[in-house]
């Protein structure tokens, strides 16, 4: 049982075996989880949503490490959900970061949580939308949403923030290469990490040519995607990547953000729908034999596919 007391006074334990909770696919443990989701319901209204992303090696733990702290400076409770996709138990290079964000997993004021993302319904990040809802709960008001960006995960943390940002090295000459199509167009910012010593000017150059690469895009109306450069390792611009959010809270209003999660919420509803209907088609053993029937029909082609199709589904609907 989760103490709801415990949780929302903000006890780091409760919140972690509530994420469990949330993460196990026991049906008896889905069933406490909804209960449990349910009391919670809309997370903090008050709270902000960052999602990074950025190919291994940008530097994503190292900003967060020092970000995190400075967020703490200004009276915030920091929480870090993790999706690495490419480590399905748990978490893999991620709990190796975890040394490389020291001082804020020591932090009271911080939790650090890995996601694993094998076997969830609803894409690798499914579970991380309902942990968002545990630290908000849990009186963590600035979460952070970190990526690899493997597969579809980015998307998927795109549709779950209030602002998306790809961290980039600083880099001559081929600058968008690595990056899926479509991600630039979702991010509200693009900061070019690493810009100290050697690099500086190179960081500088590169904030440049993604700033002209950026002209064509304006996904959302009310907010021009920011380019922009720092030093994780050495704090540099730190405090200017705070401000920018805060501008960004400022330029779009309460309002957006709030219109804007209730969005993310019917896709997500809509897309949860979706995966509940074909987990349950397909762990249904009288259609599974049905549908190996029509398959073969359609293989030897003695069906059409539309026809099979239909029948399939019209079957599945009365059963
Ligand atoms: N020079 C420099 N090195 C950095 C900076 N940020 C991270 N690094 C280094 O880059 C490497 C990868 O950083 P890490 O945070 O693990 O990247 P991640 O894979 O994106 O999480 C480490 O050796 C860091 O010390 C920075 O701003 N400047
Ligand atoms: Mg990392």
């Amino acid at each position: 049982m989760i103490d709801l007391q415990k949780l929302i006074a903000g006890d780091r334990r409760t919140l972690a075996k509530a994420i469990t909770l949330i993460e196990s696919t026991k049906e008896e443990d889905q069933i406490k989880s909804q209960e449990l989701l349910n009391k919670i319901l809309n997370g903090n209204k008050k709270s902000f949503r960052l999602g990074i992303t950025g190919s291994p090696g940008v530097g994503k733990s190292t900003f967060i490490e020092n970000f995190g702290q400075y967020l703490i400076s200004q009276n915030h409770k920091v929480a870090v959900l993790a999706i690495d996709p490419s480590s399905p138990t748990s978490g893999g290079s991620i709990l190796g970061d975890k040394t490389r964000m020291e001082k804020l997993s020591n932090d009271p004021s911080a939790f650090i949580r890995p996601t694993p993302s094998s076997g969830t319904l609803g894409g690798v990040a499914q579970k991380t939308r309902e942990a968002i809802l545990l630290c908000e709960a849990a009186g963590f008001d600035f979460i952070i949403i970190e990526t690899v960006g493997v597969g579809q995960s980015e998307f998927e943390v795109a549709n779950m923030v209030d602002f998306f940002m790809i961290l980039m090295l600083p880099n001559s000459g081929d600058e968008l290469q690595g990056i899926k199509k479509g991600i630039l167009e979702l991010a509200d910012a693009i900061v070019v990490n690493k810009a100290d010593g050697d690099s500086e000017n190179l960081a500088i150059k590169s904030q440049a040519q993604f700033q002209s690469a950026l002209e064509l895009f304006r996904h959302n109306p009310l907010w021009k995607t920011k380019v922009s450069s720092c030093s994780a390792l050495t704090n540099k611009n730190i405090d200017q990547i705070y401000t920018m959010l805060k501008e960004f809270q400022e330029t779009v209003g309460e309002e957006y953000i709030l219109k804007n999660r209730n969005k993310q919420n019917k896709d997500w509803f809509t897309n949860l729908v979706s995966e509940l209907i074909k987990f349950k088609l397909n762990s249904d053993k009288k259609l599974a034999g049905l549908k190996t029937t029509l398959e073969a029909e359609v293989l030897s082609g003695q069906k059409l596919a539309v026809v099979a199709a239909s029948e399939y589904v019209e079957k599945a609907l009365k059963n």
